[in-house]
C-alpha cells in the first residue's frame, strides 16, 4: 500500500457500532476493510473497539460508557484520530470531538481522502472537490481545517470559530464554481460521446481492486495505469476494440465500488460513470481470489441499481483464476451465476472466450436509445413506431422524446435512419423499468 499524503503517518482508533446478533466475522471483515482503506488514505489503526446496540446513540453513536472507555484508550497511548466504520451525523461528530478531544471521522471521509488523493484529471479534481465539500459543510468543526486538496481531512488542524463561518461562505461559493465547471465538461462528453453512437458498448465494473483495469489493458493491449491499491482509477477511459466477429467495438473502464461509498461521490461521479450507465453490457469483474468476493458482489449490484443501470445485461467476469487452486471454487461459482466467464486478467487467461461471450450477450440483448424529434418530422415518429418498439414517449416544448428498444442485429439499420436524431443532448437511456 502507498501513503498518498507528504505528513507523517498519523494514528488512527476505529471504531463499529453494531445492530446486535450481527455475526461478528462480518464486523472484523468491514474493520479489516477500514483498515486498508486507512492504509491508503496514510494513517495506522492502533486499535479497535465494537459495541453492539439497537441502534446508534443520537448524540455520540457510541453510548455514553463506551464513548468514556474510548477516552481513556486514547489518553493512554494517544492517536490524532477516532473513525467510525458507520456514518456519523454532523452533530454526532461534533459531540465526539469535544468528548475525546481527537479528530473524529466516518468511512465517508476516508474515502474522500482517497478520492482527493488519487484524482488527477481535472474532471475528477472538480468531482471529488464538490463531494467533498459537501460532506465537509455541515461538518465543519475546530478540529476540521478549511479543505487543502492534497491533505483532505488528513493531516489536518483546526481552524477557530469565526474562520469557520468564513469558510462556510467560501465553500459555498466554491461549490458553486465546481459545479458550473462540471457541466460545462459534461457538454463537451456529450459532444464527445456523439461520435461514438451506434457502436456496441461494453463497461467494466467491479469492487475496487477486482482487476478492472487489468483487464482493459488485456483485452485493448494499451497501456493503463493497474495498481494494487484501492481507487487506482478515478476516471472513465473508453476504447475501440475488435470483436471476433470484425466488428469494432467500445469498451470503458471506471471508478470502482466500496461498501457504504459516500452518496455525496456517487452524485458527483454521476457524470463520469454515465458512459458505464449507458452500456449494453456491463463486464462485472470480480476478484475470485477475495474470500468476500460474494459480498462484494452484492454490493456491486447495489451500486448498480442506485445509479438506475440494474437492467443493463451483465457477464459476470470472475477474475484472477490464477490463485485459485480449489476447483470447486470455480463450480460453486458458477452453479449461482447464470452468465459468467473465469479469467486472468493479469495472465491472459480464457480471454477470447471472453470477448466471444461479450459478443453473444450483445447479440442477444435489446439496446435502448433515446431520440429527440422535432415536431416537423411526425413522418419520422410514425416510421419509429414501426421500425422498433417504444417504450416511453414524452412530447416537451420542443420536440417528441421516444426511448426505444432495438434488437442488436437492427442497430445498424436503425442508426442509418435515426442517428440525426441522437443530439448531443439526447443521451441513450438505459431501460426504463
Ligand atoms: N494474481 C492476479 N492478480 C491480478 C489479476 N488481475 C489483476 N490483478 C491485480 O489486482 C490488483 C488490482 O488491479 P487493477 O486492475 O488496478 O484493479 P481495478 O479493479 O482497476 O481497481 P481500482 O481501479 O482501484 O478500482 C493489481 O495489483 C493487479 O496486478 C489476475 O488475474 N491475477
Ligand atoms: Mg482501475
Amino acid at each position: 500500500m502507498h501513503d498518498v499524503g507528504l505528513l507523517p503517518r498519523e494514528r488512527a482508533y476505529i471504531v463499529a457500532v453494531t445492530k446486535k446478533g450481527v455475526d461478528p466475522d462480518v464486523v472484523k471483515e468491514h474493520l479489516d476493510e477500514l483498515v486498508l482503506l486507512l492504509d491508503t488514505a496514510g494513517a495506522n489503526v492502533v486499535g479497535r473497539l465494537t459495541q453492539e446496540r439497537d441502534r446508534p446513540d443520537l448524540s455520540t453513536a457510541l453510548g455514553k460508557g463506551k464513548v468514556q472507555e474510548l477516552k481513556e484508550i486514547i489518553t493512554e497511548s494517544p492517536v490524532e484520530m477516532v473513525v467510525f466504520d458507520d456514518e456519523l451525523s454532523p452533530a454526532q461528530v461534533r459531540n465526539l470531538e469535544e468528548e475525546l478531544g481527537v479528530k473524529v471521522l466516518d468511512r465517508s471521509g476516508v474515502i474522500l481522502d482517497i478520492f482527493a488523493a488519487h484524482a488527477r484529471s481535472v474532471e475528477a479534481r472538480t468531482q471529488v472537490e464538490l463531494a467533498q465539500l459537501e460532506y465537509l459543510l455541515p461538518r465543519l468543526t475546530r478540529m476540521w481545517t478549511h479543505l487543502s486538496k492534497q491533505f483532505g481531512g488528513i493531516g489536518t488542524k483546526g481552524p477557530g470559530e469565526t474562520q469557520i463561518e468564513t469558510d462556510r461562505r467560501m465553500y459555498r461559493t466554491r461549490m458553486q464554481r465546481l459545479r458550473e465547471k462540471l457541466r460545462e465538461i459534461d457538454t463537451q462528453r456529450l459532444v464527445q460521446r456523439k461520435g461514438r453512437e451506434g457502436l456496441p458498448r461494453y463497461a467494466l465494473v467491479g469492487y475496487t481492486n477486482a482487476g478492472k483495469s487489468s483487464l482493459m489493458r488485456q483485452i485493448t493491449q494499451a497501456d493503463v495505469f493497474v495498481q494494487d491499491r484501492l481507487f487506482a482509477t478515478l476516471d472513465t477511459t473508453v476504447r475501440s476494440i475488435e470483436m471476433p466477429s470484425g466488428q469494432r467495438a467500445l469498451i470503458s473502464d471506471t471508478v470502482g465500488f466500496i461498501r457504504k461509498l459516500p452518496p455525496q461521490l456517487v452524485a458527483s461521479f454521476r457524470s463520469t460513470l454515465a458512459e458505464t450507465l449507458e452500456a449494453d453490457v456491463l463486464l462485472h469483474v470480480v476478484d475470485l481470489s477475495n474470500p468476500h468476493y460474494r459480498d462484494h458482489m452484492a454490493v456491486v449490484d447495489e451500486t448498480l441499481k442506485t445509479l438506475g443501470a440494474a437492467d443493463t445485461p451483465q457477464i459476470v467476469v470472475f477474475n484472477k483464476i490464477d490463485l485459485i487452486d480449489d476447483p470447486h471454487m470455480i463450480n460453486d461459482a458458477e452453479a449461482d451465476v447464470p452468465n459468467c466467464v473465469f479469467v486472468s486478467a493479469e495472465r491472459g487467461l480464457n480471454i477470447s472466450r471472453l470477448l466471444q461471450r461479450m459478443q453473444e450477450t450483445f447479440e442477444e440483448s435489446a439496446i435502448m436509445r433515446t431520440v429527440h424529434i422535432p415536431y416537423e418530422d411526425m413522418k419520422a415518429v410514425a416510421r419509429i413506431y414501426e421500425d422498433v418498439e417504444v417504450l416511453h414517449r414524452e412530447d416537451t416544448d420542443t420536440d417528441i422524446r421516444l426511448s426505444v428498444r432495438v434488437a442488436s442485429d437492427k442497430l445498424p439499420l436503425f442508426m442509418s435512419r435515426y442517428q440525426k436524431f441522437m443530439t448531443a443532448d439526447a443521451p441513450p437511456t438505459s431501460s426504463p423499468s
